[in-house]
């Protein structure tokens, strides 16, 4: 019998809503329960491709929006071989925003700028606004309704503790269906 593959879990939301502080937690907890866990963000910020959107994001450059799009896309692309190679080695992912993202950040943007422009918020990176936020949150609410993904929602509005206890559990049990399940491909 081949090694049992890892599972991609990926955590997604509107900025603050915990994804790190969760990510980080979960895999220490798959890691003390014995499963290897790797954790992986994106964009990844540390390649040539993730620096030119580190820059873009701080507002130290400016992209068209196609362009600014299509890094992201090649920013997760870049890892896939790698990706690819560790859940066949049977580590499970836990990853920090993923397509989901691209999609719902880069629909997001036909916001009426001049409504965004001004308004307090988040911090000091572009798209940190509560208006850009809140149409985030809407297209996540489109992108959930897809059942080719399996989509769990978590309410963040409670306890890192009792978040994690759910998303722990939650995780485990992919884990044990992706073991059995051939490495699928998203949007297929
Ligand atoms: P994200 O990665 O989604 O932007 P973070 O994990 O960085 O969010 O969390 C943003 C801030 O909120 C951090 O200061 C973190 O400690 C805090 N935080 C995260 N989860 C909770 C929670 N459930 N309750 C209160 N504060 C939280
Ligand atoms: P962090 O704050 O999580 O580093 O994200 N984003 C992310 C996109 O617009 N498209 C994408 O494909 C991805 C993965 C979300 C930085 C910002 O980048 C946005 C917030």
């Amino acid at each position: 019998m081949g090694v049992r593959r890892g599972a991609l879990i990926v955590l997604e939301g509107v900025d603050r809503a915990g994804k790190t502080t969760q990510c980080k937690r979960l895999v220490q907890a798959l890691r003390d329960s014995g499963k290897e866990a790797e954790m992986m963000r994106f964009p990844d910020r540390t390649t040539m491709i993730g620096q030119l959107i580190s820059s873009y994001l701080e507002k130290k450059s400016n992209l068209e929006d196609h362009t600014v799009h299509l890094l992201f896309s090649a920013n997760r692309w870049e890892q896939v071989p790698l990706m690819k190679k560790k859940l066949e080695q049977g580590i499970s992912l836990v990853v920090d925003r993923y397509a989901f993202s691209g999609v719902a950040f880069t629909s997001a943007k036909p916001v009426n700028p001049a409504e965004v422009a001004g308004r307090g918020g988040f911090g000091d990176e572009r798209y940190e606004t509560s208006v850009f936020q809140r149409a985030v949150q809407q297209k996540f609410e489109q992108l959930i309704k897809d059942p080719s993904v399996n989509w769990k929602v978590i309410d963040a509005a409670r306890s890192i503790e009792d978040v994690h206890t759910e998303i722990k559990t939650l995780s485990e049990n992919a884990i044990n269906i992706a073991e059995n399940q051939p490495i699928g491909e998203l949007w297929k």
